[in-house]
């Protein structure tokens, strides 16, 4: 069960997050209104949403989920791999926000960098994508920090995609979303795969929360999938953050 959640909302200058996509740059007022409804889905599915100031410095700041992994033992604060996101970790607004919840907090250091996106929670183990954005040295100081309060983490190479759950959602009950590099992955071989396919990737980017499943809009087959396994889905509108390469997990930090 997840009791918390925090956001940030996006900050005027997300319309130049960093972007791999063509599909332009996001409409502000509409990514607002996204994110307004991002938050009252989550309120559905009964967590307490703490929502932090936009913060015009950092493009991408609303996507939280890469400055902290929140485990249920401590809270680990990253250092992000992109350089125009690695000030992000340490705001102040965000750390007292953690605070408030955890007593045991812990940092990645140089040079080790880690985003928490590419880190996908499995009961007590994480699974650590190494990417562009988290190196080696990061992923394996998350390992030691993971054991040092009886967790436990192993690193999985990523190939094509941003982070590790740009293809890859846990829905627990052993439920794994998979799309992409992940197919075909035998990392993940004991859990119930559900195959997303490559027409709808992006609709692999979805969150548990409490026996409900947010769902980006737009991606039906997904969306059908998720509601055969019994969960009760939320659907959110996400265009204006895909177009920064962000989805549905990337706007919270879940705990
Ligand atoms: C970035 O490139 O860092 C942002 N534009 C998107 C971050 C997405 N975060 C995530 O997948 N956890």
């Amino acid at each position: 069960m997840f009791t918390n959640v925090i956001v940030r909302v996006p900050s005027k200058s997300v319309v130049d997050g960093i972007s791999s996509s063509n599909e332009g740059k996001p409409n502000y007022g509409l990514a607002l209104k996204q994110h307004e409804e991002y938050v009252s889905a989550l309120t559905k599915a009964g967590v307490n949403v703490t929502v932090l100031e936009p913060n015009d410095d950092f493009p991408d700041s609303c996507f939280v989920e890469d400055v902290a992994l929140c485990t249920k033992k401590c809270v680990i604060i990253t250092r992000p791999g992109a350089a125009s996101r690695q000030k992000e970790a340490a705001l102040q607004d965000m750390q007292e926000a953690l605070k408030k919840f955890y007593e045991h907090i812990e940092y990645i250091e140089a040079p080790g960098t880690v985003e928490a996106g590419d880190i996908m929670m499995v009961g007590d183990h994480f699974y650590i994508g190494e990417s562009a954005r988290t190196n080696r040295a990061g992923a394996e100081q998350m390992i030691a920090i993971l054991e040092k309060y009886g967790l436990s983490g192993s690193i999985v190479p990523l190939k094509e995609v941003l982070h590790l759950k740009t293809g890859l959602a846990y829905l627990e009950n052993n439920n794994l979303l998979v799309a992409g590099e992940f197919i075909t992955s035998p990392v993940f071989e004991k859990l119930n795969k559900i195959e997303i396919s490559p027409d709808e990737a992006y609709g692999a980017n979805c969150i548990w929360v409490n026996d409900h499943v947010l769902v980006p809009a737009g991606y039906p087959n997904a969306q059908k999938a998720i509601e055969g396994l019994g969960y009760k889905v939320l659907v959110v509108d996400t265009s204006e953050f895909r177009k920064i390469d962000g989805g549905l997990s990337c706007l919270s930090l879940r705990f």
